[in-house]
Formats: C-alpha cells, structure tokens, sequence
C-alpha cells in the first residue's frame, strides 16, 4: 500500500512510528511515499518535514499515484479544504480514504460517503470519533440492528479540564495541561465550545443512524461559563459536570449538564470517552481514551489494517 499523508504534526507523525513498529508485524506491506502539509511536499517518511518541492495536496495525489490519502490535517471548519478536494479527486480515481479528520465529514457527510461508495472505495473514520476507541467501528459490527439514540463524552480536552477542576486544578491551568497532552484541538476554542464534540457527534449521527445532516445542524455549547466554585458546589451534592452528547430522532445536541453516581458518565474521568449506543435490538457502553497523538493515530491504524483486510 502506497500512502500520501496529509498533514505531519502530532498525529502524523506517531502514526508513522506506528506503520514502523507494528505494520510488518501485522503482515502488511504499507509505506508512506509522501507527506503534504502547508508549506510542501516531502517525498518518502522522514522523522521530520523536510520539504522536497513546492505543491499542493493536489499535485502530492498527481506526483505520488497512492492506493490510500490518510488525512492527518489540523481541521478547517470554513469549507474543509484541502481535505474536500483532495478526497473528491482521490475518490474519483479509485483511491482509499482515511481520516482523523474531522471537518470534511461533519460538513459534508453525505457527499463525501455516497461518493465513496459510488465508485467503490473504501473510507475509514474511526480516528475522527473516540479516536482509538472502537465507536464507529464498533458501529460497522452491530449490522442487523437499527441505532436508535446515541449518549456519550466525545471530547477528551473537556473532560479532562472538568476531571482536573473537580480535583482542584483552575480552569487555565487544566486546559494548558491537556494541550501539553496534545489532546486539544490546534484551536482549542473548538474543544471548550463544544465544537469539537458536535462535529463528532455529527459524524457518529450519520454514521449511526443512516443520516445526512451537516454540523451546522447541531446545537452545542461548551464549558466555558463553568467555574471552580460550580464544580466544587457539585461535588458537595456529590455530582459532577460532564459535556454530554446526545442524539435521538431529530435531537442532535451537545450541553454540559450535572450528573450524579447512578449516571454511567459520572465515573467516566480523565481524557476517557463514553458512548452508550441504543439500538432496536440491546444497548451497548464502550469506555476508553478520547484523545492523545497515539490514540488517533491507533484509530487510523485500525482502519488501515481494516481496509488491507476487505473488511471496510
Ligand atoms: P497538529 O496541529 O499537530 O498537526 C496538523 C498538521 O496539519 C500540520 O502538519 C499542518 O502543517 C497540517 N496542515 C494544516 N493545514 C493544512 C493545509 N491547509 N494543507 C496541508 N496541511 C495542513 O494536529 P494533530 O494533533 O496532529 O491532529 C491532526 C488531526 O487529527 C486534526 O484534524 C485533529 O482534529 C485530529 N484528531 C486529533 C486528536 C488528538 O487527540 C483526536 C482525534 C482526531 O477529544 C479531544 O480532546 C480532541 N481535541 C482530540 S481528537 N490530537
């Protein structure tokens, strides 16, 4: 599998350890044979980005022929680009897609996967929702069954800042340790706006529950109005705040709300995500880490021997 690789920053690059240390070990043959960020082209996998020539992701598709575009691109939530194009153009010839990002899908969904599927090609998200935690593919295998609500914590920064709030921590000092994670997003005003969790709760609606909706769709508010002393007032009732996203019928929304012991959300801390999934059939809950470069990157890794595999 001959890869381009959109994008080299935390994400790309522990991905690209990982194709080192575990792709052979998994009988497959994969080697990333270009990498295109803002300022270029570098032609093979080296440690660093060091710019073989001037071009956009465009001209990276055109110079390298890849079977597979892995998106590891900071988020553009004005028009998704490069990524749209990109995947547009790759799609049409046959080519795979997997992304860890988010902005493509949660603007453009439907587009983008019915195009896919039109010609063929496999696409592969998990990364984009619960990172390395299975939720969309975990999705993929409960074929048979109809999703009908979907509740869960799909921001690791937020969750995390809340986490360290209720043992203490300011605000401020919260998120800037969960940057240092390299948990949050390059803008972190989408992770506690609860931007980030809309998007992905989007992706997860979509995916889910067969739909076509766009993440301009979605109500969202973040934590941001949330202090010390309403954290601290919280444990007194022994309860805490967790960013719950929620989706039923046609109920797509993302709000802080309080929760107490008898909730499962309470005891889901730290950079953890939860999701609890209903379908017509049973109800299934998956807790694991959210977020973090090794995380995202096991996500897309996932996906790639998924694809190697036929299996998506
Ligand atoms: P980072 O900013 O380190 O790197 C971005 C790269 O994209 C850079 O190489 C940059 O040059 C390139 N780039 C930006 N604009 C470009 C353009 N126009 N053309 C070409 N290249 C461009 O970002 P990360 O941390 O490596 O993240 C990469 C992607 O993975 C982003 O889309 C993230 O949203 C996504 N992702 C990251 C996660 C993480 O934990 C998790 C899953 C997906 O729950 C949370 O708290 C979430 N914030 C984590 S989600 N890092």
């Amino acid at each position: 599998w001959k890869v381009l690789l959109l994008g080299y920053g935390n994400v790309g690059k522990a991905l690209r350890r990982m194709i080192r240390e575990r792709a052979s070990m998994m009988g497959l043959n994969v080697r990333i044979e270009a990498v295109v960020n803002r300022s270029g082209i570098m032609i093979g996998d080296g440690e660093h980005f060091v710019k073989s020539n001037e071009g956009t992701p465009l001209d990276a598709l055109n110079q390298v022929s890849p079977d597979l575009v892995i998106d590891v691109s900071s988020a553009n939530y004005e028009n998704g680009e490069p990524s749209i194009s990109l995947y547009r153009e790759a799609i049409t010839r046959g080519i795979g897609i997997i992304t860890a990002n988010k902005a493509p899908l949660a603007l453009k969904y439907g587009e983008i996967v019915d195009l896919a599927h039109r010609h063929g090609v496999p696409i592969g998200f998990q990364a984009t929702v619960m990172s390395g935690t299975p939720s969309i593919n975990l999705i993929r295998l409960m074929a048979g069954s109809y999703v009908t609500k979907i509740r869960g914590i799909l921001n690791g920064t937020t969750n995390y800042i809340l986490t360290r709030m209720d043992q203490g921590l300011s605000y401020d000092q919260a998120l800037k340790e969960a940057q240092e994670k390299g948990y949050a997003e390059s803008n972190p005003e989408h992770d506690v706006n609860g931007f980030d969790a809309a998007a992905k709760l989007t992706i997860l609606t979509n995916f889910a529950m067969n739909k076509r909706i766009s993440i301009k769709e979605v109500k969202f508010s973040g934590i941001t109005e949330i202090t010390q002393s309403m954290v601290s007032e919280a444990r007194n009732e022994s309860k805490k705040f967790k960013l719950i996203a929620q989706s039923e019928g046609n109920v797509t929304k993302v709000s802080v709300m309080k929760v107490g012991v008898d909730d499962p959300l309470f005891h889901v801390d730290g950079v953890m995500n939860a999701l609890d999934i209903h379908s017509d059939i049973q109800e299934v809950t998956i807790v694991g880490p959210g977020a973090g470069p090794q995380n995202a990157a096991f996500g897309v890794f996932s996906d790639l021997v998924l694809i190697s595999k036929g299996l998506i």
